[in-house]
């Protein structure tokens, strides 16, 4: 099972958690209409719906949020969230967003003109629906091992160079605004992209004059990742990777939620002053005034102690080797997941673990809900139902239907991850009992939220 790394922190408040009956967890199932979105987080035991937004905050950044200045406009907390992005990322302007997603619309917004084509890695939800709202289409130029949930690959993030020239063969550079590049790929397993990969890409957005912005969401995983497994980065720290793969950007959107170990918070930033001031004029509309975005001064001060926490050799160590620990659990009884295991998140394989489903019974849905039914353990749809219908109305099905077992940093222990494997493995041995499940309810757009199903009765 190799080795395991200690947390390297002491634990000084506590939350405590309790497992509700049986009997419990079935009425509130059948109440939140088998979306485990929809569940009272009281009645859940383990909660590994996301990481985002759910880490432990450091005693120094609870500390930061009693130095909150709540001035309207120049806050001194701006500047150092300011600070602490010029010096851990690299780029000059910083825009805070209230998440990730304010963020996504602000960029879209400004860079996507109706007919555009937005290349990326693999789509993400949100950032998907804001160049589709602003008239863009998004591309797919991911390598196709991503696609290959049994691929051992130690960099399945990577673009497909061939791909993406191809997209410019066929559009033109004058038709895509910018290539938008998710290090890690979440919906791929949270699998990285490597250095060379960066490098290349940017090359040949520049040989086209195209720009190129990272979702840097999980980013500090990524270059944990290359530190690991890309030859010539063992010896480099994990802030000196982390700036060089910001080198290969003209900026980024951040989901703070996530890297940046804060409950809540984004921004975007990037280094040319233009685009600076075009992202000003519309974050006044959406989110606040350019000095603080839709946060308090104090959430801003928790996002710049965190940015400079999130680089820490034994902080990122610990928190991808947790989630390693509980994948290689899984690998060892024969449960499918999705290889390598990613950085933030295990995957579950629901098509190979729910065989006697087709992909329109949502196994993967199904799968989470039984997962909760039998141990309060709360994981998340990534499949069928994330990816949502095309314009034509028709379901979109995605080649991964998984579900994600997300570790929340610095919350969980290894004894919590053991009581996960242990029911994942259980209903690896009884998996022909769990049945499919029907929409009762479908909302329009990022329909995984709120939508609301029933099991399908078994003929
Ligand atoms: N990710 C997650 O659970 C939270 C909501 S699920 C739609 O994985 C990436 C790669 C993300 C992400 C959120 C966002 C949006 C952008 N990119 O949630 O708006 O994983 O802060 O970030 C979620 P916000």
């Amino acid at each position: 099972m190799g080795h395991v790394v200690a947390e390297p922190f002491r634990i000084k408040s506590v939350e405590p958690v309790r497992k509700i009956s049986a009997e419990a967890r079935r009425a509130a199932l059948e109440a939140a209409g088998y979306n485990t979105f929809l569940l009272r987080s009281e009645d859940v035991y383990i909660d590994l719906l996301t990481d985002s937004g759910t880490t432990a905050m450091s005693d120094r950044q609870w500390a930061g949020l009693l130095l909150g200045d709540e001035a309207y406009a120049g806050s001194r907390n701006f500047y150092h969230l300011e600070e602490a992005v010029r010096d851990v990322y690299g780029f000059r302007h910083v825009v805070p967003t209230h998440q990730g997603r304010g963020a996504e619309n602000i960029l879209s917004r400004i860079l996507i003109e109706p007919g555009d084509f937005i290349p990326g890695n693999m789509y993400f939800t949100t950032t998907r629906l804001h160049q589709e709202l602003n008239g863009g289409t998004f591309r797919d130029v991911i390598v196709d091992e991503a696609h290959d949930s049994q691929c051992d690959a130690p960099f399945k993030g990577n673009v497909d160079l061939g791909k993406l020239q191809a997209l410019v063969d066929e559009v033109g550079a004058d038709r895509i605004p910018y290539i938008c590049l998710a290090v890690t790929v979440n919906l791929a397993g949270g699998q990285p992209v490597s250095m060379a990969n960066l490098r290349d890409v940017k090359a040949l957005a520049a040989r086209h004059g195209i720009r190129v912005f990272f979702d840097a969401t999980r980013c500090v995983e990524n270059a944990y990742f290359i530190q690991k497994r890309e030859e010539g980065y063992a010896g480099r720290t994990i802030a000196e990777i982390l700036r060089e793969m910001m080198s290969y950007a003209d900026g980024c959107t951040m989901s703070g939620k996530k890297d940046c170990l804060v409950n809540i918070g984004g921004f975007l930033a990037m280094n040319d002053e233009s685009l600076y001031v075009k992202a000003c004029e519309w974050v006044v509309v959406f989110e606040g005034m350019p000095s603080y975005g839709g946060l308090a001064g104090r959430d801003m001060e928790a996002m710049a102690i965190g940015i400079r926490e999130s680089v820490d050799q034994d902080t990122i160590a610990y928190r991808v080797e947790q989630v390693r620990y509980l994948g290689d659990r899984l690998i060892e009884a024969g449960v499918p997941v999705v290889r390598p295991i990613g950085g933030h998140a295990v995957f579950l394989d629901a098509l190979r673990f729910l065989p006697h489903l087709s992909q329109d019974e949502f196994p993967a849905q199904a799968l989470a809900a039984r997962l909760y039914l039998d141990a309060g353990v709360r994981a998340m749809e990534r499949g069928i139902i994330s990816a949502g219908r095309d314009a034509n109305g028709a379901n979109r099905h995605p080649k991964l239907e998984l579900v994600r077992l997300t570790i929340p940093r610095r919350v969980y222990t290894y004894a919590h991850m053991d009581v996960v494997a242990d029911s994942v493995i259980r209903l690896y041995e009884d998996r022909a009992s769990i049945p499919g499940l029907r929409f009762t309810y479908e909302p329009p757009v990022l329909r995984f939220f709120t939508s609301r199903f029933e099991p399908v009765p078994r003929g």
